[in-house]
């Protein structure tokens, strides 16, 4: 029996056009072979974790439903890499044209020569963890947390610049109370665009 499994991608580009490489790489990623394109967040802004003097990312999270093992969903996702220009020049987190990653899949944990899952970074980054939630408001992560919990206790004071599209000022990162609707009311925020700052 074939088998759908539940991949959740991390999208970033820095260089040429980063809103159109994420564009482009999204309908890249609904060509893949026995896969979905189940959805995909908003454009995110965010200052460069990494070497500075390159220019801000723009990040994004995608959902696929696919067929393909870990691996082959990897060396897909690095094929698109390379059509869209990506040059791995050895210099670690430096600006590149499109950077795709497997943040998860399914609830796999493991570590060998090519992959790690869940993403190493998936846990810190803010860039990472306000998309994923814009995809999956309800997702338990592998170590067992509510992803919304895990972000009030691990990220606030990570910047994000703002989703494309929508605003420039700052996007306003929720301390939420643990119980109760009061974090409703405060990342309402973060799921309906918004015009003024905070
Ligand atoms: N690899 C292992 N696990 C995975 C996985 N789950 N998904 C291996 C994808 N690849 C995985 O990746 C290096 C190797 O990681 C691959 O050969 C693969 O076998 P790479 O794409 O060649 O290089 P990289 O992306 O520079 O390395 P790395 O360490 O994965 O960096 P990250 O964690 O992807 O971070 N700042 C902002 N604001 N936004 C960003 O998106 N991205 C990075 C890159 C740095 N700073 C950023 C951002
Ligand atoms: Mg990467």
């Amino acid at each position: 029996m074939i088998t759908s499994h539940t991949a959740y991608i991390g999208l970033g580009s820095n260089l040429q056009q980063p809103c159109q490489q994420i564009q482009q790489a999204l309908f890249a990623l609904k060509q893949l072979p026995t896969t979905r394109l189940i959805g995909h967040s908003s454009l995110y802004r965010s200052p460069p974790l990494g070497p500075t003097g390159q220019p801000d990312y723009i990040n994004a999270v995608a959902i696929l439903a696919t067929e393909l093992t870990p691996h082959a969903l990897l060396f897909r996702l690095q094929a698109i890499e390379t059509q869209q220009g990506r040059v791995r020049n050895g210099i670690r987190w430096g600006p590149r044209t499109l950077d795709l990653d497997i943040l998860l899949y399914d609830n796999l944990c493991f570590t060998d020569s090519h992959l790690t899952l869940p993403h190493p970074g998936l846990y810190e980054r803010a860039f990472v963890l306000y998309p994923l939630y814009e995809c999956a408001p309800d997702l338990v992560l592998p170590n067992g947390r509510l992803l919304v919990e895990w972000i009030q206790e691990v990220n606030h004071h990570q910047p994000l610049l703002g989703k494309e599209g929508s605003s420039n000022h700052p996007l306003f990162l929720p301390s939420l109370p643990r119980r109760g609707w009061g974090w409703l009311l405060a990342i309402l925020p973060q799921i309906i665009p918004f015009k003024k700052p905070f």
